[in-house]
């Protein structure tokens, strides 16, 4: 597996590339432009001025997280075409300049979502927390302005103009399906993956978080028989996933199982643990096995058994020795390099015991 860490970019995230460069393992930088709303094409001088600042201290620009997609494509309006042929032209520019996989979601209107983004653990730390039962009883606009008051960032998928359109948006979803969001999804990639098969770029959705319909919007990419129904939309290796285990993690999914039956269309992974409770309620916690609901040591083996040569970055950390003062919720330094050292501990581990059994024989 090849590591990598996700990084805002510079002004935009208080973590700096020379900090991630001394965490041991690091290959390359996950990242975006993340001030481009969807639908825009991406200027090859932003591409390339990024591409510079990364490489300069020693990382790859392997993968991007995320290029959006525009509201109207996930609609099926009209209007979908020309954000399309706008998404292809940034892809073949991406692809210029050597990136390999594009991690991207396929939810409506929102990206993951909490109830509470500090939520203070016994140890002092904090975590992003999800209460089912505050979802039901609260409007997704007063949700997002409660959380909003504390973050001084923007947070993904939480961008300006998608909040200022939010009523909007949230009218144009009226009767809209899941059936209707496969179609759209399928008509999407129908024209996007030829041209990723072309300039060799992996295509790579993230699930759905969390793994179950919100607000009444339909959430498809949730659960092994949906992933598989998914990778058939379009049967090419250039359409495949960014497995994540804490989305998946949040509702009752064996994870290592569908790493068994898909691995060979994983290209990216995000790894890290979350905690469910029998009312549906989840935290996240640190990456460590027994602290969460998934079995991150599984997850690593089955991956190992594979033989996974993709990427991989630890997800979400909590905030831990009071980095919640300045780091962006989710994205803090230390938890996520301590996810590192766990998941690279795991990994080396296998390796060792593997290439052990090679001297053996
Ligand atoms: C990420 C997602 O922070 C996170 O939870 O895993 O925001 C992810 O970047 C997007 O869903 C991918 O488009
Ligand atoms: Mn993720």
């Amino acid at each position: 597996m090849k590591m990598s860490f996700r990084w805002y970019g510079e002004g935009n995230d208080e973590v700096s590339l020379p900090f991630i460069k001394q965490i041991p393992g690091v290959e390359g930088i996950v990242w975006s432009l993340h001030d481009m709303p969807a639908g825009e094409v991406w200027s090859e001088e932003r591409i390339l001025a990024e591409k510079e600042l990364i490489e300069k201290q020693g990382f790859h620009i392997d993968v991007v997280e995320s290029v959006n997609v525009h509201e109207d494509i996930k609609l099926g309006l009209l209007s979908r075409d020309k954000y399309i042929d706008n998404y292809i032209e940034t892809l073949k520019r991406l692809a210029k300049v050597g990136v390999k996989v594009v991690c991207y979601n396929f939810m409506p209107v929102f990206d993951w979502t909490r109830t509470e983004l500090y939520k203070e653990m016994e140890d002092g730390s904090n975590a992003l927390f999800f209460e089912k039962s505050k979802i039901s009883d609260i409007e997704p606009i007063d949700l997002i302005e409660k959380l909003s008051k504390n973050v001084s960032v923007t947070m993904p998928g939480w961008e300006p103009e998608r909040l200022s359109q939010l009523k909007e948006t949230f009218k144009k979803y009226e009767g809209f399906t899941a059936e209707d969001l496969w179609e759209n999804l399928q008509y999407f990639l129908e024209r996007v993956i030829p041209v990723c098969e072309e300039h060799d770029i992996k295509m790579g959705i993230h699930p759905d978080d969390p793994a179950f319909p919100i607000f009444g919007l339909p959430r498809i990419i949730i659960n092994k028989e949906n992933i598989v129904r998914f990778l058939n939309l379009v049967d090419s290796p250039y359409n495949g996933l960014s497995l994540c285990t804490g989305s998946l993690g949040s509702s009752d999914n064996d994870i290592p199982d569908i790493i068994d039956e898909v691995h060979d269309r994983i290209h990216f992974i995000h790894i890290r643990n979350v905690k469910r409770f029998d009312n549906g309620d989840f935290i996240e916690s640190s990456h460590r096995a027994c602290d969460g609901s998934v079995d991150i040591i599984k997850v690593i083996q089955t991956l190992h058994k594979h033989d996974y040569q993709g990427y991989v970055r630890p997800d979400h950390g909590r905030h831990i020795w009071g980095e919640e003062k300045w780091a962006r919720p989710g994205y803090g330094l230390y938890d996520r390099a301590l996810g590192i050292m766990y998941i690279l501990g795991a990994w080396d581990n296998l390796q060792a015991q593997k290439n052990g059994e090679q001297v053996a024989i």
